[in-house]
């Protein structure tokens, strides 16, 4: 259980450990005093300021674009347009998931926000004036606003550059074995059924998307300081684009914002720039603002969903099928690994033995912003989980059974792990029962039923308009994507490089290729090297974020920092500390099979005296003590580390509502939060992770959503529409953890980015529709929708 300081309510901080423990976040002392350097702290000699306009309509044909007043602003350098782009082979771009999107519109355009020209000015006042210069002339077309009705044959086809093309359909791909699952269908006792949306949501990371690109006319060089959680995957796309060679690209990610997945793409501003600047000869800076950010730079979720589980009259799960229309917008740019379309959905079986299960995944274009996937997602778990956790609830509802018996009896046990799931996934540890229990406990289950029950009578009664709701999820996760032999992007296998160099004085610096957007990179490498090493993570620089410094890898999302690049780290801190134990030998002059390695040193057996610490043998290594003949000098190592398997993090989440059925208000009154990530590296920034997934989860479950007119004007541009969840509307959260160390990982440690996020949507929702004894109602549950579902009209959010 966590040890919180009685006074404050937070973690007792540890003081600076020689590994793992509760420090302080390194890089703090900078991010608190304002001293971080994002991309716009960031100013290039000559620089100019770019600005794109974007279409108004969400499908319209382009009838003709007039530059010419743009072009004689007098501060206005270049008017970039598609037919530009079109000259130099790049006025479409490839995807993520194996689909063009267009940089620039060239023949229609496919949603509101589309980009359309690129102007590049002296300043960004006079590229933003620019904009209104720029004469289009649009003939609106139709749109296809609801993926329901995307493949109706009278939809009109949105992706008619694509030759031959007379639908909106993208895939359809398939996991499990259907012929099974229909058999334990057949052979059910009880079958229940939902249909549920998980509306079309964002990442709104604080900082938004943004690149300065500068191509020196010289060198050839081509310098891109941009957002990106994955430096080194947007430099292979920038060379397999431009046909540039990666020597001569550089890719710097400075300080990042936030990314929440939504710095995983390439977007067509960061393609122009590059045009730009090799147009103007000059670095070209482009940033996008709060509305461009919310309308065209990704989006996550809008997964439609049919769910069903079937179950023995005693409550004993059997089986889940599901069919999925997944709404991917107007280009396939959703980030997964590329053999699997629907990303990692496919572990909707979730924490519970079943004999069978199956889905089938429908992808269909609409017209909407492309780039799925994104916001702390693990690759479409969140909807996995959010699914088979709701279908629980609704066969509990159905069934007049409660949700945490049911949980409890249908639970995977310690002694069946590893695990092979229905869908082919091996879960590699956890002990579930005891995860749910301490959940349970901490929220005193028992006693929060007993005071339901009251405050019902109350309701019934006629005295109060107040119920209360207790809302469970019980989710395992799937994160640190790999292995590359079955996971790659666009081909690139998911292994990840690690550097480490201990300098002549036994300081150290590691370079590793994911990249920090706010967890704490900076600090918790460190305190791995120094678990390894004994070395204080004070004297361990953690470099990332530039492809000239460091090693290739697949960068951050999905959790997957600590499961690969965390492995790695271990793995490079261990083979130095192999050549460290040769060195000292030679220093100590005996065999190293003579020394025993105790945390900062190696000394010799039975002899305790007789040591050498990892400064010293720093020293020796660079200096001119006799090594055996194959022993080179200097203490450093690489290592590229391929995880053998996914970490399967899990959690128990109890939430507890009040809900005003006068208003529609909902009030998140207790939140309870297990989490089993395995060893933590820092127990205090793993809370930290857990706590921003807490209030993600009562911002999906209670007010975000991207919602459309059915003209396709999108509804939720800005921070007045596109609600987020402030302390305002979050409990002080009540955090436990269970350790089952991952046995495949160098130091069991799971990954917990997206745990929260993960596991605590349907907590919320399952609460509030506990309290108002509605079998199912989609989120987000805002008050209009919550009085609605109160009065039997459930509302559909995503659409107006
Ligand atoms: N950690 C730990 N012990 C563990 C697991 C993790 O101490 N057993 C620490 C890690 O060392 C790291 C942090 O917790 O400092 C998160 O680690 P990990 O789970 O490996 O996740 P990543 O570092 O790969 O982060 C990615 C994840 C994702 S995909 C999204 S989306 C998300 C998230 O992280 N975006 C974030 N959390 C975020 N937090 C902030 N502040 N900003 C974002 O943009
Ligand atoms: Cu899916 S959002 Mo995170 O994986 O960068």
């Amino acid at each position: 259980m966590t040890t919180t300081d009685p006074d404050t309510g937070f973690r007792a901080l540890d003081a600076t450990p020689m590994g793992y423990g509760s420090m302080r976040r390194k890089e703090d002392a900078r991010f608190v005093r304002g001293k971080g350097r994002y991309l716009d702290d960031i100013v290039l000699p000559g620089m100019l300021h770019a600005a794109i306009l974007r279409s108004p309509h969400a499908h319209a044909r382009i009838v003709s674009i007039d530059t010419s007043a743009a072009e004689a602003h007098p501060r206005v350098r270049a008017v970039i347009t598609g037919e530009t782009l079109a000259g130099l082979g790049l006025a479409w771009m490839p995807t993520l998931s194996h689909d063009v999107q267009s940089v620039l519109a060239t023949d229609k355009v496919r949603f509101q926000g589309q980009e359309v020209a690129f102007v590049v000015a002296e300043d960004r006042y006079s590229a933003r004036d620019a904009l209104a210069l720029v004469d289009v002339e649009y003939d609106p077309l139709p749109a296809v606003i609801d993926a329901q009705h995307a493949l109706d044959a009278d939809a009109p086809v949105i992706r008619d550059d694509q030759e031959g093309r007379t639908d909106n359909h993208i895939f359809d791909w398939e996991a499990g074995d259907a012929a099974a699952t229909d058999d334990v269908f057949a052979r059910a006792d009880v079958v229940s059924s939902c249909d549920m949306l998980y509306p079309r949501s964002h990442p709104a990371p604080m900082e938004t998307c943004g690149s300065i690109a500068s191509m020196d006319p010289v060198s050839g060089k081509l310098t891109v300081y941009t957002t990106t959680q994955a430096p080194h995957a947007h430099r292979t796309v920038y060379a397999l684009v431009a046909g540039l060679p990666e020597h001569k690209i550089q890719i710097i990610s400075p300080d990042i914002g936030g990314g929440f997945g939504n710095k995983v793409g390439i977007y067509p501003g960061y393609v122009c720039a590059v045009v730009g600047s090799i147009v103007t000869g000059a670095p070209v800076k482009w940033t996008e603002d709060r509305s461009e950010n919310l309308m065209s730079t990704s989006f996550a979720r809008d997964y439609h969903m049919r769910g069903e589980i079937a179950a023995t009259h005693d409550g004993k799960l059997l089986g889940v099928r599901v069919t999925v229309l997944a709404d991917h917008g107007a280009f396939n740019g959703t980030a997964q690994p590329s053999k699997m379309p629907a990303g990692l959905f496919h572990v909707f079986s979730g924490s519970y033995d079943l004999a069978a299960a199956h889905c089938a995944v429908t992808g269909v274009y609409t017209n909407k912003a492309p780039g799925g996937v994104a916001y702390a997602c693990s690759f479409r778990i969140t909807e996995a989980v959010y699914l088979i956790e709701r279908l629980v609830d609704v066969l509990a509802h159905d069934q007049g059974w409660d949700p945490a018996e049911l949980r409890r009896t249908n639970l995977l046990r310690s002694e069946q792990f590893p695990y092979t799931t229905a869908l082919g996934w091996e879960y590699d540890s956890g002990d579930y029962p005891r995860t749910l229990a301490t959940a349970l406990d901490m929220a005193g289950y028992d006693e929060l039923r007993a005071e339901q029950k009251q405050v019902r009578s109350a309701y019934e009664r006629g005295e109060s308009p107040m119920l209360m709701g207790i809302g469970l999820s019980f989710f395992t996760e799937a994160v640190g994507a790999g292995p590359r032999r079955t996971m790659d992007i666009l081909g690139l296998g998911m292994a990840d490089g690690a550097e480490l160099r201990i300098h002549p004085t036994g300081k150290a610096v590691l370079r590793l290729s994911c990249m920090t957007q706010g967890q704490g990179h900076q600090t918790t490498f460190a305190q791995i090297v120094a678990e390894e090493l004994g070395i204080s993570p004070d004297d361990i620089e953690v470099v990332q974020g530039d492809t000239d410094q460091t090693p290739f890898g697949l960068g951050t999302y999905g959790s997957r920092s600590t499961p690969v690049s965390g492995a790695a780290t271990a793995m490079v801190a261990r083979k130095v500390r192999d050549r460290a134990r040769i060195v000292a030998a030679a220093m100590l002059e005996v065999s190293p099979d003579d020394l025993e390695w105790e945390k900062g040193a190696f000394r010799v057996a039975g002899d305790p005296a007789a040591a050498a610490t990892m400064n010293e043998i720093a020293m020796a290594a660079h200096s001119d003590l006799e090594l055996p003949d194959d022993v080179e000098g200097h203490l450093d190592a690489t290592c590229v580390y391929n995880p053998p398997n996914l970490t399967y993090p899990c959690g128990a989440y109890v939430c507890v509502v009040d809900v005003d059925t006068a208003t529609g208000q909902v009030k998140v009154r207790r939140f309870v939060a297990v989490d089993d990530c395995g060893v933590r590296i820092n127990p205090m920034v793993v809370e930290g992770q857990v706590h921003g997934g807490l209030a993600d989860g009562i911002g999906m479950a209670l007010m975000e959503v991207m919602a459309f007119d059915t003209d396709g004007n999108h509804l939720g541009a800005s921070f007045m529409d596109y609600l987020l969840p402030t302390a305002m509307e979050c409990p002080s959260w009540e955090l436990g953890e269970t350790v089952t160390p991952s046995p495949h990982h160098p130091i069991g440690a799971k990954g917990v980015g997206e745990s929260a996020t993960v596991g605590s949507p349907p907590a919320v929702t399952n609460a509030v529709l506990d309290a108002i004894r509605v079998r199912h109602a989609d989120m987000p549950l805002t008050p209009a929708a919550v009085w609605r579902a109160v009065r039997g009209t459930p509302l559909r959010t995503d659409l107006a």
